[in-house]
């Protein structure tokens, strides 16, 4: 019941209290089962539950209006049967508030979880930015971010491969600044007309509604294999960036090139990086099929359970930052927003921290009332002409019109500046802070007391005075031209092992395309990219090796692998913040159990414990240990790496049952570290598993901890080959 409280805004409590104080004199306990003369609430036999009233210590309920309600079970009839009568205003009120409590969905990124924490600077960048956020060091600046998948709708699940949005609102002390970034440098599309075709293709195809939340299928490949820009973002797309294990593993990227100015006007280039402190990690293709089944919410959970239990997300702020000079002499256009700049050529500046520590109140007014905007940025910062950005800065302001209904959006608290604003800009629906006063508009002669804010020439924002000439054209720049080098060069930045899941991908997607042409035309844009790759997915795909696609540009071929760009090459260091799903009998060794806790916990990773009922089991020891899952709920695909400590019997009664084999050769498939005590072995042969590995490992007393620093790599990956 303490969030009750919270949730009320401050108009309820007020007028709660009120009503509170002014309960009719008249009114006596209800005793539950019995007919009250007065209200005519039904007794228990007719009305179900047994209800509790506001004589027992609740608050009253009451109308919008703040009028008490006596029965919220029952409408209001004429006799016991009806029928009913319209009359009835508390009906009325809320079905009407009922029927109206959705609002359009994102078009895009409609799934989405938020967060509230803060950014804090480490390092001054007054050389080249006078925005304060990033010259006060030390200064801690509120944060909201929410995180998101693209395509599916607001009921889909986690796990869809997709890319993820990263969105970060900054309430500076010099108005809100807003990040609104990706989990991927790169895009799809090099000029914003586009988007609407690019998003119309992935989502649900229009005539029969599906699928969703998925690009597998012809629409989407159909686009992108007639758009080759597309083909950097299709490699990055068909890796393990799509399919993170948490939006606490995963990296964050502004995407386009922005500016920097600093007080003097002058001006720098800048890409913006955010790097998770708890390192890079995703899930492999079948075991994200799984998850979706067995808890949609993976990624929700993973990060409301987080922060709830202290352990607090944080990613580091990096930027690239360049001049001119450099964007002249770079291989591709800086404003073309299908390319990234290469950490070895521009390496990444770490200035600042974000950490999330608090989940919202309530998600919708939160999370889901959220208005992230690209055209929100401070002074200090400022926009380039990537023909992408410079879209998105309609689009946004646009879009919030259509979901919030309103341009007083801003004046919802989530939207809200949290530094002193004033302007002329009132009335509308749903105004909220409405100014007093005579003046609604400037210049007037009214005075400081009456007349309203005034400019600020030496504080105002400014923009960065780009000398700029041309002819008035519908073009694509000749610079934009390149579309396969980067491409390769993110190829050959891979592990063998990503690299496999690359071709894998691709190879899944493309068997969901029922036009055959479509995948050949895609395979003629991978030859461009790398040949065994392409040679590889038109094999799996029982295809006849197409011609190369026709460059546009030359492709560069000598491009130098980076590391950044591998997840498998930038992994945690340890692993905290994962999950050790352990699958447990009666019986179970109660000295193994302690030791695997106690080096679960000093780790800072989550100890998880699946058994046969939710009840628990009965350690051999005499322990109870209380169950997280009952077997069926609980599935490997769930955790990180899983251990299995039962007794004899205990693995006798597992035989038996297909969801504790499926946990075995699941998390085996899945290449996870298995932790066994002997008398767990039966179940490896029942999963199909015969040949144990080094990714299995014999569990006892004395080797818990080891056993939890061979987890730090999280995969066994030689399981592989
Ligand atoms: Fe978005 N995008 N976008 N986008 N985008 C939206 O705004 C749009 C693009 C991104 O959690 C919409 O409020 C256009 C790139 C995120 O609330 C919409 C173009 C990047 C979010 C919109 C792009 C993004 C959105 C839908 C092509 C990475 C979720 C609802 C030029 C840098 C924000 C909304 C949240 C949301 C338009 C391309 C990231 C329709 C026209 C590139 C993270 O306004």
């Amino acid at each position: 019941m303490a969030t009750k409280t919270k949730r009320k805004t401050a108009t309820q409590k007020a007028a709660a209290k009120e009503t509170a104080g002014k309960k009719p004199a008249a009114r006596k306990k209800t005793k539950t089962n019995k007919t009250s003369a007065r209200s005519g609430l039904p007794p228990l036999d007719q009305g179900g539950a047994p209800r509790q009233t506001a004589d027992e210590g609740y608050e009253t309920m009451t109308t919008q209006q703040g009028v008490p309600i006596a029965d919220d079970q029952n409408h209001l009839k004429v006799g016991a049967r009806g029928p009913m009568l319209t009359e009835d205003q508390i009906f009325r009120e809320k079905i009407f508030h009922f029927d109206h409590e959705r609002i359009p969905e994102r078009v895009v990124h409609a799934r989405g979880f938020g967060a509230h924490g803060f950014f804090e600077l480490m390092d001054d960048l007054s050389d080249v930015s006078c925005a304060r956020i990033l010259t006060e060091v030390g200064e801690k600046t509120p944060a909201f971010v929410r995180f998101s998948t693209v395509a599916g709708n607001k009921g889909s699940p986690d796990l869809a491969r997709d890319v993820r949005g990263f969105a970060v609102k900054l309430y500076s002390k010099e108005g809100n600044w807003d990040i609104v970034g990706n989990n991927i440098p790169v895009f799809f599309i090099q000029d914003a007309i586009k988007f609407p075709d690019l998003i119309h293709a992935a989502k649900q195809e229009p005539d029969r509604g599906f699928p969703q939340a998925q690009t597998a299928h012809d629409n989407f490949w159909d686009f992108v294999s007639l758009s080759p820009e597309s083909v950097n973002m299709l490699m990055w797309i068909m890796s393990d960036r799509t399919i993170p294990r948490s939006f606490r593993f995963m990296e964050g990227f502004g995407v386009h090139t922005f500016r920097l100015v600093n007080e003097k006007g002058k001006s720098t280039f800048v890409k913006f990086h955010w790097k998770p402190k708890q390192g890079l990690q995703s899930v492999v293709w079948s075991e994200a099929l799984k998850i979706n089944g067995a808890d949609p919410d993976f990624h929700r959970r993973d990060m409301w359970d987080a922060i709830n239990s202290g352990d607090y997300p944080e990613w580091e702020l990096g930027v690239q930052l360049f001049d001119e000079k450099f964007a002249e002499k770079f291989d591709f256009d800086v404003l073309d927003a299908t390319k990234l700049i290469p950490e070895e050529d521009v390496p990444v500046r770490i200035i600042g921290r974000l950490v999330l520590d608090r989940v919202v109140d309530n998600f919708f007014a939160e999370t889901e009332q959220v208005a992230f905007c690209t055209q929100n940025i401070v002074r200090g910062v400022d926009f380039t002409n990537d023909p992408l950005l410079q879209g998105r800065n309609f689009s946004y302001l646009d879009t919030q019109l259509k979901r919030l209904g309103s341009p007083n959006f801003t004046h919802i608290p989530v939207n809200a500046p949290k530094c002193p604003f004033a302007h002329f800009q009132q009335d509308g629906h749903m105004a909220m802070a409405n100014p007093k006063g005579r003046a609604n508009y400037e210049p007037n002669s009214w005075g400081t007391e009456d007349g309203g804010p005034r400019e600020d020439p030496e504080r105002g924002y400014f923009s960065y005075p780009e000398q700029i000439e041309g002819a008035k054209r519908r073009v694509r720049s000749e610079t934009f031209a390149d579309h396969y080098s980067q491409a390769r060069q993110f190829y050959i930045s891979q592990t063998e092992t990503e690299q496999t899941h690359i071709a894998n991908a691709f190879t899944f997607e493309l068997s969901k395309v029922d036009n055959e042409e479509i995948r050949a035309r895609v395979v003629s844009h991978l030859r461009n990219v790398d040949d065994t790759l392409a040679k590889t997915v038109a094999q799996n795909l029982g295809l006849d090796l197409p011609a190369a696609a026709k460059p546009a540009r030359k492709p560069i071929t000598n491009l130098k692998p980076s590391d950044a760009l591998s997840i498998m090459k930038n992994p945690p260091a340890s692993f905290a913040g994962r999950k050790l799903g352990v699958l447990v009998s009666d019986g179970a060794p109660g000295s193994v159990i302690r030791a695997l806790k106690s080096a679960v916990k000093a780790e800072g990773a989550m100890f998880k414990v699946v058994a046969p009922k939710i009840g628990g089991v009965t350690l051999d020891n005499g322990d109870h240990l209380p169950a997280d899952e009952k077997i069926d709920g609980g599935p490997s695909v769930l955790f990180d790496a899983v251990a299995l400590v039962m007794s004899e019997e205990g693995c006798e009664t597992f035989l038996a049952m297909p969801p504790a084999r499926d946990f075995v050769a699941d998390a085996f498939a899945h290449k996870k570290f298995i932790g066994y005590v002997e008398t767990a072995k039966p179940l490896f042969d029942k999963a199909g598993v015969d040949d144990l590995d080094e990714g299995c490992v014999a569990l006892s007393r004395g080797n818990a901890k080891s056993f939890v620093e061979t987890l730090r790599d999280l995969r066994f990956w030689a399981r592989d080959a």
